[in-house]
């Protein structure tokens, strides 16, 4: 990576350090700080084009959500945006073909990978239920489909049985106990997918990653901003609540392998609830409502199917630290999923 890259972009000052930050799975992130200054002023990002090969329309939908949050939001929260580049496009293709785009980096804030007290786990939950309430009424067109079925579990079922019946990295030997426990759950979790964009299941605008490295938060443990909107577009609100919770309400990271420390704590369970329903309660329809508690398992067992899938496929989609990699990230899951099981009650609301 050179410098060369941020002087494709609209920006006067000269740059000083370009270093890389967060500890995403798709795309390459740098913080950029400029001549002269303490702090970064910039994010520059590469692209994953393999996984989002429509970068003209992934943009379009940042550009399109990032103004509507701006101008709706009322100010509670920062907002990001996207840097033009030279020629005007809200990114830049570098002579090796990569994609890069440049965002505004939100001042004195930190992320986290797990949420450090309840009070944050509630912050998380008011800001995404913020973000789902003011993207309501998005104007039309609907935002596109970054990637297609990217939450449907029927297709996300599907690619499982293909990885596994292709078998190309010869894995399927090694985690037999792991695809019983995944596919023995299938038809139960596949109940909800049929309601999904019935009226009373309507399709929003959603975040879809909703992880708690997602939030960026001051030093006083307030969220101030959102960030990582590759994957906003049409989806129900349950996917957004549950996926939020696997990482804010979990007692160990995605990839822990102490599996003793992996389950919910209820505590912060409820309280990214109260954040989230604070924001969203009257706008919930009452199936939407009767369904959220069930949606942490249902999120935390597409991704485990997810990764055992890209396990079974030799690791060609998430990056791995080592070859176990996936497969310890699917046993993860798969213990965060027996401990809802187990405190369904709890979790009920
Ligand atoms: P990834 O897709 O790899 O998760 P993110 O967009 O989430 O990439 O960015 C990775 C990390 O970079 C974040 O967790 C956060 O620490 C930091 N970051 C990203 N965007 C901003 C921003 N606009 N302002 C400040 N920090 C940011
Ligand atoms: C990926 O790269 P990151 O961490 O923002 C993935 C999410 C998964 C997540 C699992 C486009 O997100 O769906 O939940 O890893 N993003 C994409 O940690 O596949
Ligand atoms: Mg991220």
């Amino acid at each position: 990576m050179n410098k060369h890259i941020i002087e494709s972009f609209n920006i006067k000052e000269e740059t000083d350090k370009i270093q890389p930050i967060g500890s995403g799975h798709i795309n390459d992130t740098y913080a950029i700080t400029l001549k002269g200054h303490v702090s970064p002023s910039y994010i520059l990002q590469r692209i994953n084009h393999n996984i989002f090969p429509n970068i003209e329309k992934l943009s379009d939908n940042i550009y399109r959500a990032t103004n509507h949050l701006e101008e709706n939001g009322n100010g509670q929260y920062q907002v990001m945006k996207l840097v033009n580049a030279i020629d005007g496009k809200l990114y830049h293709q570098s002579a090796d073909g990569y994609y890069w785009r440049l965002f505004t980096h939100i001042p004195n804030s930190f992320s986290f990978d797990l949420a450090p007290s309840n009070n944050f786990a509630a912050e998380a939950g008011k800001a995404f239920g913020w973000f789902v309430r003011t993207l309501s009424d998005l104007n039309e067109p609907p935002l596109y489909e970054v990637i297609p079925g990217f939450h449907s579990l029927g297709l996300r079922i599907t690619q499982l049985q293909l990885a596994l019946e292709e078998n190309i990295a010869d894995r399927a030997k090694g985690c037999k106990q792991e695809l019983d426990f995944y596919l023995s759950r299938c038809s139960e979790m596949l109940e909800f997918d049929d309601l999904i964009g019935t009226p009373e299941i309507p399709l929003r605008v959603t975040h879809n990653d909703t992880k708690i490295n997602n939030v960026l938060f001051s030093s006083s443990g307030k969220a101030i901003s959102i960030i990582d909107l590759d994957t906003v577009m049409p989806g129900v609100v349950h996917y957004d609540f549950g996926d939020a919770i696997r990482t804010i309400a979990a007692n160990a990271l995605e990839d822990e392998t102490r599996l003793e420390l992996v389950g919910i704590n209820t505590e912060l369970y409820k309280a990214f609830t109260e954040g989230f329903l604070g924001e969203m309660n009257s706008l919930l329809t009452s199936k939407e409502r009767y369904y959220l508690p069930k949606s942490p398992r249902m999120m935390a067992y597409i991704m485990g199917i997810r990764f055992l899938a890209d396990y079974l496929r030799g690791d060609n989609y998430y990056k791995v630290k080592h070859s176990d990699h996936n497969i310890q990230r699917a046993r993860n899951q798969m213990v965060l999923i027996m401990d809802m099981e187990k405190k369904v009650k709890v979790m009920n609301f």
